[in-house]
């Protein structure tokens, strides 16, 4: 382990002196007093007490600053300003790299699914975590599903009352009212609710082993909702003031890395904070409008819809919550 991530590691159990932890680490106690000049460097404000070396009561959100709450065994690589943090992910995965997640402030060209944009101003929670699962490609699907449920919890954590809508979309849940679409622009009546977050997963690999993931997560977190696209709103914007977000995408990594542990738990955490099931949707695939309920889903990442010749299931595809009729 490099002493910069021993120091971290040290400090969340509380003060470390230099010289215990040259000792612990076996490097010299100038080697460690270069980490934590490193670390405060990096925005990382190490304190210098009697007792020895403290974390800062309030972190930055920063690499270090991540790090040192995070539980999963993950490496953060920072960018203030980056184009896009699921290209240097794939960038670091073409490197031979594993086990990282690219965290940036700002993304200046940042992508949706089918190469659509996605917009990303300074604020948010813009995330993509490279790694290496020993799956088939086939039940990569899965992954995306875990990233919504992940984000989800992580925007319930902050207090914000999201649900997914199928497959990776996480909205604002609506409060119900006797017109439930009446506050909503059109954009985001049609999508089933105002959008929080979007995911997007790429990946390489031969037909039955994944070379490498990536799962790119994207929270309007601190936001102002004039800066976001119709249809879309922030945690900001609901919350009416700004959320931790060192601490929601720690929430976020560890839950992810929770949920890659245990895969069986994705389709039924999935189902229980689902928008999508029960509800009549419209979904444009690459064959033509599937329209019905939406009854369940069904593994790797499939959506069963009730329509009026039978249960049809759907593997891809863009979803419309519909009225009901
Ligand atoms: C998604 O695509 O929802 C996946 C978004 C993934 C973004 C993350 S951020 C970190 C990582 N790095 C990247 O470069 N990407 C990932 P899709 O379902 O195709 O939705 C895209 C559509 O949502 C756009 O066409 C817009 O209509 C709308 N949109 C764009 N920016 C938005 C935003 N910030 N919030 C809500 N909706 C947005």
């Amino acid at each position: 382990m490099s002493t910069r991530r021993a120091l971290l590691d040290a400090l969340r159990s509380g003060p470390v002196s230099g010289p215990e932890l040259a000792d612990d680490l076996g490097v010299s106690r100038a080697a460690v007093w270069k980490a934590v000049e490193a670390l405060r460097e990096e925005g990382f404000e190490v304190g210098s007490t009697d007792d020895g070396y403290v974390a800062p009561t309030d972190p930055a959100y920063c690499a270090a600053g991540i790090e040192f709450g995070l539980d999963a065994p993950y490496g953060v690589d920072y960018h203030d300003s980056i184009p896009s943090t699921n290209d240097r992910a794939r960038r670091l995965a073409e490197e031979g790299q594993s086990d990282v997640a690219v965290v940036a402030d700002e993304q200046t060209g940042s992508r949706g699914r089918l190469d659509r944009d996605w917009v990303a101003p300074s604020g948010g929670v813009w995330v993509s975590l490279l790694t290496r699962p020993k799956i088939a490609p086939a039940r990569a699907p899965l992954v995306t599903l875990a990233a919504a449920v992940a984000t989800t919890d992580a925007c319930r954590a902050a207090g914000v009352d999201a649900g997914i809508k199928w497959p990776n979309d996480v909205l604002l849940r609506r409060t119900g009212g006797a017109d439930p679409d009446a506050h909503e622009s059109k954009a985001a009546a049609e999508r089933g609710g105002e959008k929080l977050a979007g995911v997007l997963t790429e990946m390489e690999g031969e037909a039955d082993r994944v070379s490498w993931l990536v799962v790119g997560i994207g929270v309007n977190a601190n936001i102002d909702s004039e800066a976001l696209p119709a249809g879309a709103t922030s945690l900001r914007a609901v919350l009416g003031g700004d959320v931790d977000r060192r601490r929601s995408v720690i929430r976020l990594l560890d839950r992810l890395a929770e949920l890659g542990a245990d895969p069986d738990a994705v389709l039924p955490a999935w189902r229980e904070r689902a928008i999508t099931l029960g509800r009549r949707v419209r979904v444009e695939t690459a064959t033509g409008d599937v329209v019905g309920t939406a009854v369940d889903v069904e593994p790797p990442g499939a959506l069963v819809i009730e329509t009026g010749d039978g249960r049809v299931s759907v593997h891809a595809g863009d979803c419309d919550h519909l009225r009901e009729a």
